[in-house]
């Protein structure tokens, strides 16, 4: 399998609980390399952009008010097919349905608020790592 970036995002809901050590702790120790990595507060603007391809969905406007409402922490994480090593290690989107042990199970509280994003395919991988990192970032 070829070594990977995906982008991940630990969420409002988990950093206003003090749950990003624990997070980054969780990704380290399932064998990613960290490449990149800030503290941000997205405006309800890049919320939006961020999420455009949900823009016709029913939860649009609860899902951009809430990734907007505290800091969350951007990541690029390296590994062997890390963008579908993520999707696994994170869960199901809702933490009720996720697996025993992955992230979203341990940390996520809803379907909304559920601890972690994760890019899901090569492309969205490209494009979210271009929202929020310049080339200079991710060493
Ligand atoms: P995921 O790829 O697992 O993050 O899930 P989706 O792309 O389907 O959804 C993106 C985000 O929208 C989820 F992280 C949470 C939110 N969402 C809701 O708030 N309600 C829903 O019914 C589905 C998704």
């Amino acid at each position: 399998m070829a070594i990977e970036t995906t982008f991940a995002i630990i969420k409002p809901d988990a950093v206003e609980k003090n749950l990003a050590g624990a997070i980054l702790a969780h990704i380290e120790k399932a064998g990613f390399k960290v490449r990149g990595a800030k503290r941000i507060h997205l405006t309800r603007a890049q919320a939006e952009g961020f999420y455009a391809e949900h823009k016709e969905r029913g939860f649009f406007g609860e899902l951009c008010a809430f990734m907007s409402r505290g800091p969350v922490f951007v990541l690029a994480l390296e590994a062997e097919g890390a963008i579908t090593k993520w999707r696994e290690t994170m869960g199901a989107t809702d933490p009720a349905a996720a697996a025993e042990g992955t992230i979203r199970k341990l940390f996520g509280a809803s379907k909304g608020e559920n601890a972690t994003h994760g890019s899901d395919s090569p492309g969205a991988a490209a494009r979210e790592l271009a929202y929020f990192f310049a080339s200079y970032e991710l060493l």
